[in-house]
This record gives structure tokens, C-alpha cells and sequence, in this order.
């Protein structure tokens, strides 16, 4: 069977019930969003194709439940994840400081050099906001993630995250395969022409982490800005 992408990512969303999630994650796949909250049931994941320096990646995004009782089936999930997007509510601040704990599920039980973004949702609700954009970036920064705000409601800066958190996987696993430049010429670990294991281990090394680039734009002025 022919495939029709370059590489394949799997990537999964975590964060407390009802910062948005799915609401994200619609709003990328689908392009729409509804006001009405009904809470994911375990676990469920959507696909959507982007390109990227020329190349088409398959993005595979598992949307979990942020309910306490599903914990055990959507933790199992994370063993396989070449990128992990942390979200929560900037309207509120539990949310936000329940990253800790959502930091140390996946210390314990994902890949230990797993791509991570740390993703503020809900930046449309400007009055409302609890958690300013610069205690997001010092806390995505001391604990070596990515930073990005956005809104599944208005859209804004949905697209960017997950280009960015592409983007941090590619440079890795590209960097991986400069290394073992004069193997087969594959992108090993990326899922190319097969993408049909999710267990495998890679993304080795450490990946260089420019100032600028990411949807924060490697500034403090700019939320949810366009890449
Ligand atoms: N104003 C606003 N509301 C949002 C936004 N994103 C989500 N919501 C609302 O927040 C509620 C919860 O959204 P969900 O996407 O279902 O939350 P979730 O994180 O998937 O929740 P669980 O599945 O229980 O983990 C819904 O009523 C959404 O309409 C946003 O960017 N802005
Ligand atoms: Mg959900």
C-alpha cells in the first residue's frame, strides 16, 4: 500500500477536564468548535496531515480525558508519544498548577526525551484570565518545554502549536539521521513509508532550542501569534 506522508508523529494532549482539549484539537483537525462541553471518555485520537519543509506530516493526535478516573488507560498511551502537549485554562489557575502533576505522569511514564509543549488555552477570554502570559513562559522555560497560547473558540494560535511541536520532533529526528548519516537513507523512527510501530525508541540527543521560532515568537509580547 502506497502512503502518502513523509513521516508520522504521534502525539498526545493531556491537561485537566475542561480546559479544552478536544476543543483544540477540533479546531485543528476539523476547523470548527462548539460551546458545549462534553467531557472525552477515555481516550480518542484524530489525524491531520500537515507540510512541513516539504514534506507531509502525519500528525496522529491522541485527545485524552482530563477526568482523575481515566488516568490509568490514558497513561498508558504515553509510552509510544514522540510529543506531549500539556494544556491548560487560563482562566484558571488549578488548571495551571495541576502541570506539575501532569509533568511527573509523563516523567513517569513517557519516553524520557519526549518532545513537550506546554499549551495555555483559552487567551479569547480576556477578562476572565487568572494566568499571565509571562508566568506561562517562565514555567514552560524552567522546565524545558515549549510555550504557546492559544484559542479553540477564535482559533488563534491553534495551527502554530502543533507546526511547532512538529517541528521540534522533524529537527530531532532529522538531527538523529544526520548522525547516522550512511545507513539507508530512511528516516529512521519516523514512521516513513511505514510508521506502523509505536514503540519504537528514538529521538536521541539533544536538540538545539533557538530563541525565537516558536509561536510565542521567542518574545513576551506576542500570544498566539502567527508563525
Ligand atoms: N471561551 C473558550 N471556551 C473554550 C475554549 N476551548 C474550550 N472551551 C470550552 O471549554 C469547555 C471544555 O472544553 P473541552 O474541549 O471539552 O475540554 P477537555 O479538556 O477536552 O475536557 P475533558 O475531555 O474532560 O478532559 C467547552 O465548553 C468548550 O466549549 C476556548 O478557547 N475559549
Ligand atoms: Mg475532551
Amino acid at each position: 500500500m502506497s502512503k502518502n506522508y513523509d513521516y508520522l508523529f504521534k502525539i498526545v494532549m493531556i491537561g485537566d477536564s475542561a480546559v479544552g482539549k478536544t476543543s483544540v484539537l477540533t479546531r485543528f483537525a476539523n476547523n470548527n468548535f462548539s460551546q458545549s462541553f462534553i467531557a472525552t471518555i477515555g481516550i480518542d485520537f484524530t489525524m491531520r496531515t500537515i507540510e512541513l519543509d516539504g514534506k507531509k506530516v502525519k500528525l496522529q493526535v491522541w485527545d485524552t480525558a482530563g477526568q482523575e478516573r481515566f488516568r490509568t488507560i490514558t497513561t498508558a498511551y504515553y509510552r509510544g508519544a514522540m510529543g506531549i502537549v500539556l494544556v491548560y485554562d487560563v482562566t484558571d489557575a488549578e488548571s495551571f498548577d495541576n502541570i506539575r502533576t501532569w509533568i511527573s505522569n509523563i516523567d513517569q511514564h513517557a519516553s524520557s526525551d519526549v518532545e513537550k509543549l506546554l499549551l495555555a488555552n483559552k487567551c479569547d477570554l480576556v477578562d476572565e484570565r487568572a494566568v499571565s502570559v509571562e508566568r506561562g513562559e517562565k514555567f514552560a522555560a524552567d522546565n524545558q518545554m515549549r510555550f504557546c497560547e492559544c484559542s479553540a473558540k477564535t482559533g488563534q494560535g491553534v495551527q502554530e502549536a502543533f507546526t511547532q511541536i512538529a517541528r521540534d520532533i522533524k529537527a530531532k529526528l532529522d538531527r538523529r539521521n544526520d548522525e547516522s548519516a550512511g545507513a539507508s537513507g530512511v528516516a529512521a523512527g519516523a514512521g516513513r513509508g511505514g510508521g506502523n510501530s509505536s514503540k519504537r525508541r528514538f529521538l536521541i540527543g539533544r536538540l538545539r532550542r533557538p530563541g525565537g521560532g516558536g509561536c510565542n515568537g521567542g518574545g513576551h509580547k506576542i500570544k498566539c501569534s502567527l508563525l
